[in-house]
């Protein structure tokens, strides 16, 4: 059985997809958080030194240490068997995974906007706008593929990733996905899959 650290920071971020797949696959890790920078940078000071890419996460595979979120999941998808059959559905499955980053990042973009007013308009210009737009179009990708998951017609990293998004959008407005059966029947039956509801019950809170 592989050696496996995840180290990342006492929050969802970039890191709970990566915490979501191994829980899912049944891959034992350690789990090594550290207090957020923004809550107490003392920790990640003496630590980011010492990390190749001086960020985080970072997932030790067996002593190789790997960065960059979406490579890491990429490869723990893979060993997973979520990832694809060919090489068209591994790219299909990315191409709905980098729709789902799309909107993580616009989101946080808003989160984490100094100027009070530009905050507010990116906020609404992402509820009204762009957040809408993007649900319906994976959602047409969605009826596309079979209508039961995001891509290949079965079950990949890219829905897993669309849970966790769709589980902190949730905390702000529960009926976002109420325009967007298929999407909101996806993640009611993905955080269902027992691994996963195991794992969400039991974690660790996170605003984000
Ligand atoms: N593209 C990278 C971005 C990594 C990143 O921005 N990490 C942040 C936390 S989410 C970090 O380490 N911040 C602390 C720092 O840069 O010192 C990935 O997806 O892993």
């Amino acid at each position: 059985m592989a050696q496996v650290k995840l180290t990342y920071f006492d929050l969802y971020g970039r890191g709970e997809i990566i915490r979501l797949i191994l829980k899912h696959a049944g891959i034992e890790f350690e789990d090594f958080r550290l207090p957020a920078p923004f809550v107490d940078p003392t920790e990640w000071m003496k630590l980011k030194p010492t990390i190749p890419s001086g960020q985080l996460p970072m997932l030790e595979w067996n002593g190789t240490k790997l960065s960059q979120s979406m490579a890491i999941c990429r490869f723990i998808a893979k060993q997973a068997n979520l990832a694809g059959k060919t090489s068209l559905e591994t790219a299909a499955i990315d191409e709905m995974v980098d729709a789902v980053q799309d909107i993580n990042n616009q989101w946080y973009n808003g989160q984490f906007e100094t100027n009070e007013e530009k905050k507010k308009e990116m906020q609404e210009n992402f509820n009204k706008v762009f957040l809408p737009e993007k649900l319906r179009m994976m959602e047409k990708r969605m009826t596309s593929s079979g209508g039961q998951f995001l891509a290949a017609n079965s079950l990949s990293w890219a829905d897993i990733h669309f849970l966790q998004s769709a589980l902190v959008l949730q905390k702000t407005d529960p009926e976002f996905l109420k325009d967007f059966p298929k999407l909101e029947n996806l993640v009611k039956r993905v955080q269902d899959l027992p691994n996963l509801k195991k794992w969400i019950a039991e974690r660790p809170d996170a605003p984000f």
